[in-house]
């Protein structure tokens, strides 16, 4: 089998494409590739980042091109409309969610302390024990947030759930009744967006997501309904950004006490 899909497991835009590759039934092999061994990586590709994709030897980079790419190779279901203008519509939201949307949850991810903790964990979990990848994987997520914060800068964390709660609330308005971001079926879009919140599972901000009704619904709906589960009452939003403080404060209070029933 043909597909060969190079991959992080904490990768957002990695999520992204798995999330696609699953959803048309794509026959795929997954390569979790370690951050200091990307020799195989700039072979193939020709640059260093992840994700990218193997086509039976036709090799193409960036999720956004893998999309397109997989789109043309696989088009049942249709992630793009046939209608132009709302196939415009679609790349520009896949362009605000792989930008715009990075901007808010990358520093939810790796600034708020106890979801550093969880993300390296999870990155650390996908490599086999070795003390020596103990280390390296140490070095590389602390790696990782120092390129954040100097690409967005330090946000306490009270303000970056703030403003993910805001961002909540525009996509929770902008969503439409079927559940979707543009038309009545998934789009590269949503999955773009699934790539990102899909990350947020139990983190610090999950109980935001999960109090917006649609977005908790696309999330499941595109990781296969797996873990999210949608209240079914969940709580009005806040209408004021100044009550998100003690809203999230309480959301995330929730998530925690969820959290150690688990435990
Ligand atoms: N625009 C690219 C972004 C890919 C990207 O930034 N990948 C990150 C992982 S999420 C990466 O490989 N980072 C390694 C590095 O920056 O050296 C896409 O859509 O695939």
């Amino acid at each position: 089998m043909a597909n060969v899909f190079f991959s992080y497991a904490i990768s957002p835009y990695a999520a992204k494409v798995r999330a696609i590759l699953r959803h048309k039934q794509v026959p795929f092999r997954e390569e979790i590739v370690h951050p200091l061994r990307r020799g195989e990586i700039k072979r193939l590709s020709g640059q260093l980042l992840v994700p990218i994709m193997d086509f039976d030897g036709h090799v193409v980079s960036d999720s956004t091109a893998i999309a397109q790419a997989i789109e043309e190779r696989f088009p049942e279901p249709a992630l793009l409309p046939a209608d132009p203008a709302q196939r415009g519509l679609v790349k520009l939201l896949e362009e605000w969610a792989d930008e715009g949307l990075a901007t808010v949850v990358q520093p939810l991810r790796w600034l708020i302390p106890y979801n550093y903790r969880v993300t390296h964990q999870r990155m650390r979990a996908s490599y086999p024990p070795g003390r020596a990848d103990d280390l390296t994987i140490a070095a590389v997520a602390r790696a990782v947030q120092l390129k954040i914060i100097r690409k967005h800068g330090f946000g306490r964390p009270a303000h970056l759930l703030n403003r993910f709660a805001e961002v909540m609330d525009y996509l929770e308005a902008v969503l439409k009744p079927t559940g979707f971001l543009v038309g009545d079926q998934p789009t590269i879009a949503d999955f773009a967006v699934y790539g990102f919140l899909s990350q947020l599972e139990d983190l610090d901000g999950w109980e935001t997501l999960r109090a917006r009704r649609r977005v908790a619904k696309l999330i499941k709906t595109l990781g296969g309904g797996g873990a999210v589960e949608v209240p079914a009452q969940a709580p009005a939003p806040a209408a004021r950004p100044e009550t998100y403080d003690a809203h999230d404060q309480a959301l995330i209070d929730a998530s925690r006490l969820r959290r150690a029933k688990v435990q």
